[in-house]
């Protein structure tokens, strides 16, 4: 039994993480096979005790495959995915490329499972900041219509990869020492600073960040009027990031309610201790399957308002976590065949 899953870009970030999760959830796994750039060709990489060899991506390498999880940006997605489906595999692909195609299901399990039942070759994982309140506030959603979501974030640095994880730590060093390094991977310094998400601009003066969280999340509730504004930071905090959440209703909704639903929902864990004045922390999200949400009140500004904030593992559910978590899913519908022989893209 089993499949034969390749992951593409498995040096990376979601790439360890996929295959952490591939090894430690039972996954029925034939044969894995590491895919990344010419860079990481022939080095090694241990799984489960034993040294696989990463390949560069190349022509050949999706025969045989059934299940590509693609986590290595979106011009390799761009490049590589339709070549996948060709080849006769399904692609879970955690890059911008795909998400806003038509055709092209974008899935949290949590939210919109039969969405996933549509596909024809490519599912698209959505970005992480979107992952992570979609499932901190759905399960809201579900109860009580929102009418408007206002959102604040503190992203880590691993929304920048593992690059950018590692310059945090060394500029950090850097600077204690008395230096002044030039940031290489990020942008502007971000040990002991924040900066605006760089994604570039649109005309609005929104970052693609910004606009992803915007139209991911209207299409993943399947809300297309849903008025949302988003404002995304990066943070000096290795993984997980964090979110400020504002909720409008058509009605008043109930604190306790809300606390009751989340308490309740799946993949969320409700944290809360206010006589400790402690609430979710991306240290104790680190690692973490479940969005920790907490610090649920009325907004004192509207009848109408709910506040939230929250704190999830970006490289776990915001990416690795949820694609397995798709992955699983097709297995269990017998979704995996593409039903359809059309290649999108
Ligand atoms: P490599 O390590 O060979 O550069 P992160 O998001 O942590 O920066 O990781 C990006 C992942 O995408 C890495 O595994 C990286 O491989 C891979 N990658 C980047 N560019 C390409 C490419 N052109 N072809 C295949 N894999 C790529
Ligand atoms: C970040 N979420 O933290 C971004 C990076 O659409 O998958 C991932 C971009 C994406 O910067």
């Amino acid at each position: 039994g089993g499949i034969n899953v390749a992951i593409l870009g498995a040096t990376g970030a979601v790439g360890q993480e996929l295959l952490q999760l591939l090894a430690t959830r039972q996954f029925p796994l034939k044969n894995l096979k590491l895919l990344a750039s010419p860079r990481s060709a022939g080095t090694t990489i241990n799984y489960s005790g034993e040294e696989l060899e990463v390949e560069a991506v190349a022509e050949d390498s999706f025969q045989d495959v059934d299940l590509v999880l693609a986590s290595a940006g979106s011009s390799t997605s761009k490049t590589w995915a339709a070549k996948a489906v060709a080849a006769g595999a399904v692609v879970i692909d955690n890059s911008s490329a795909f998400r806003m195609n038509p055709e092209v299901p974008l899935v949290v399990p949590e939210i919109n499972p039969e969405a996933a039942a549509k596909h024809q070759g490519i599912i698209a994982n959505p970005n992480c900041t979107t992952i992570l309140m979609g499932v901190a506030i759905y399960p809201l959603h579900q109860v009580q219509p929102i009418k408007r979501v206002v959102v604040s974030t503190y992203q880590s640095a691993s929304g920048a990869g593992a690059r950018a994880m590692e310059e945090v730590k060394t500029q950090s060093q850097a600077i204690l020492a008395g230096e002044t390094p030039q940031p290489e991977i990020l942008p502007y310094p971000l040990a002991f600073n924040l900066f605006p998400h760089n994604s570039p601009l649109n005309e609005q003066g929104y970052c693609e960040e910004e606009m992803k969280m915007i139209n991911e999340t209207r299409k993943i509730f399947n809300a297309p009027q849903l008025s949302l504004s988003a404002t995304c930071v990066r943070v000096p905090v290795l993984r997980a990031h964090s979110e400020a959440i504002n909720l409008e209703f058509e009605q008043p909704f109930a604190v306790q309610q809300a606390r009751d639903i989340i308490a309740q929902a799946k993949g969320v864990k409700l944290v809360e201790d206010w006589q400790a004045n402690y609430f979710p922390m991306p240290i104790d999200a680190t690692g973490k399957d479940e969005v920790l949400v907490g610090r649920i009140r009325q907004d004192l500004s509207h009848p109408c308002g709910l506040e939230l904030w929250l704190c999830g593992d970006q490289i776990r559910k915001g990416a690795a976590l949820n694609a397995i978590q798709i992955a699983e899913l097709l297995l269990q519908e017998n979704w995996l065949k593409t039903t359809n022989s059309k290649v999108v893209v």
